[in-house]
């Protein structure tokens, strides 16, 4: 079977990032194909969906970043075999699905309009998310969000906390995760130690 190629952004974050460091963690050999932002126009019309990730595998594409990231999952050993686990792990990564969504759909709005929508989910919607999401990591043992070890679950987790403390987010403070879910902070720290993902952000001179 050839090499699957993950086609996103030229970024270190957002929807393509967990399956790039899943296939890292998991040895699974793939190219990076990493589309600057000039180059978007002209290939949107060519994805799925007109966006990405994109996966491509022997000449077929699939879109939609959470339904990739259980395709590499699967390759990499970082999904569960055992259903309900594997239930576990999609509620987690649809549950950052669906609140980064939302935070991501004012990146285009006036700068009023901006300020006022952010403040308003940072307040709301996403401090409720963030305290309902650190439970579940609690109930399921506090460490790992299903089958007791690194799941991509834990990856999507991860890479959303890492981007909500990372200044980049205008209009959301910065400390939302330590002030509301420090359990999650601790879980995003448990992650970034993880060897191969230490390696993998040394070698592409990323700041953790
Ligand atoms: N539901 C899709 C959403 C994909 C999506 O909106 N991707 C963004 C980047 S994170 C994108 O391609 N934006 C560019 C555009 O829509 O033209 C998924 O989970 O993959």
């Amino acid at each position: 079977m050839a090499s699957p190629k993950l086609v996103y952004f030229d970024i270190d974050g957002a929807r393509g990032e967990a399956a790039r460091l899943a296939m890292v963690i998991g040895g699974v050999p793939f190219e990076d194909d990493r589309v600057k932002f000039a180059d978007w126009e002209g290939r949107k019309p060519g994805t799925p969906f007109g966006a990405l990730p994109v996966l491509e595998l022997d000449g077929q594409t699939v879109a939609q970043s959470n339904g990739i990231n259980r395709y590499v999952g699967k390759l990499a050993g970082l999904y569960p075999s055992d259903a309900w686990q594997a239930a576990l792990c999609d509620e987690a990564m649809d549950a950052v699905e669906e609140i980064a969504t939302k935070l991501w759909s004012t990146m285009s709005l006036p700068a009023a309009e901006k300020k006022a929508q952010r403040e308003s989910l940072a307040a709301g919607p996403l401090s409720y998310s963030l305290d309902r999401l650190q439970r579940r990591l609690v109930a399921h043992g506090g460490q790992y969000f299903s089958d007791g070890r690194l799941t991509v679950a834990d990856l999507k987790v991860f890479v959303w906390i890492r981007h909500l403390r990372s200044g980049q987010l205008d209009h959301v403070p910065v400390d939302l995760p330590d002030r509301v879910a420090p359990r999650l902070v601790e879980h995003h720290d448990r992650v970034k130690a993880h060897p191969a993902v230490k390696a993998y952000y040394a070698e592409r001179k990323v700041a953790l």
